[in-house]
């Protein structure tokens, strides 16, 4: 790979939104090597482009019309849930948020996707609930749901005999769609985690047991609605991958009420981006305080920023 073709992979991990996506997988797809061994690669970021097209397309003709398998984001990233039915997606958003879904012990009580807040420290993550799926049948359009995420839950049942036909039901649907994948190597895949739900049920640990020893490679982690939530909190501000940012006005206190949020590696100017159109080629340099050595520190354009550093732009 040229360097031209990693530093717009990297654009496209960064991108928060369809249009940054479709730019810089132009880039890609225009400065990928072309020769068998990345192929397939090829196709997939040429899929994932036209895909984006496509939904881009679909949002203008529609508006007005709704499409409720089109979830807007909110908050600092939009993950997901994805599972068979049963296997308590709608319980978990319910915990997490304070999104009133239905919840009940019989399979498709959800039909369409629902949104709820989960709060995290000074941010809110938007948890997507969503209708069940089962190898043969997936609702209409709930494919675009997913592909739309920043990340993934996939939910199975851990008290459930069948829990391992669950996960594997689930990651072969994912993964033949190009929205996760398990090998970690396809860089337009979405990052998820497996979450063995009901742990707190007679059966749970001894399937997780069983399904550990049949497939090792999987990380499936043991959690119940009657756990504390701050681990699972943590796990998945983790799997999106940003950071939080305070600017800073000169002369002024750090605005801490709201964080910019920008994928983690985002640097200064990245920052000075989001800010205002003009403030990058105003921008000489800024003040950090929190990754930097010393507090208030200049540092130049490039700088790396880290979770929860305060930025002053200096123009
Ligand atoms: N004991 C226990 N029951 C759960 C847990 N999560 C969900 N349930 C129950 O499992 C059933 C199905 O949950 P639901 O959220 O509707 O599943 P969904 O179809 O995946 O949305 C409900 O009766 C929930 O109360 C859990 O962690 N522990
Ligand atoms: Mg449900």
């Amino acid at each position: 790979m040229t360097p031209q073709y990693y530093d717009a992979e990297e654009k496209y991990k960064k991108a928060r939104t369809a249009e940054e996506k479709m730019d810089a997988l132009q880039v890609m797809i225009s400065t990928i090597p072309k020769h068998k061994g990345t192929e397939k690669l090829q196709a997939s970021l040429k899929k994932r482009l036209s895909q984006l097209k496509e939904e881009s397309q679909q949002t203008t003709k529609q508006k007005g019309s709704y499409n409720p398998f089109h979830v807007q984001k909110q908050g600092a990233g939009q993950v997901v849930l994805a599972g068979c039915p049963n296997t308590g997606k709608s319980a978990l958003v319910a915990t997490m948020t304070r999104a009133k879904v239905k919840v009940a012990d019989f399979p498709y009580t959800t039909s369409i996707p629902a949104t709820g807040m989960m709060p995290y420290q000074d941010i809110y993550i938007q948890l997507v609930d969503t209708p069940p799926f089962t190898a043969d049948n997936i609702p209409a359009g709930l494919i675009s749901t997913f592909r739309n995420a920043d990340a993934i839950l996939v939910i199975s049942d851990l008290n459930a005999g069948d829990c391992l036909e669950q996960i594997e039901t689930e990651l072969t649907l994912l993964e033949e769609r190009d929205i996760i994948d398990a090998s970690r190597e396809n860089p337009v895949a979405l990052p998820f985690l497996l979450l063995g739900l009901k742990a707190d049920l007679p059966d749970a640990a001894a399937n997780l047991e069983i399904l550990q020893e049949l497939r090792p490679d999987l990380k499936i982690m043991p959690i119940s609605i009657y756990d504390d939530v701050a681990p699972l909190q943590e796990k998945i501000f983790t799997l999106l991958n940003v950071i939080r940012i305070y600017s800073k006005a000169p002369g002024k206190k750090a605005d801490m009420e709201r964080p910019f949020i920008l994928t983690a590696g985002s640097t200064v100017l990245d920052v000075a981006y989001l800010v205002h159109r003009d403030f990058p080629q105003k921008l000489k340099s800024a003040l950090v305080w929190g990754s930097a050595r010393f507090a208030g520190q200049a540092v130049p354009r490039e700088y790396v920023l880290q979770d929860k550093d305060i930025v002053e732009l200096v123009i």
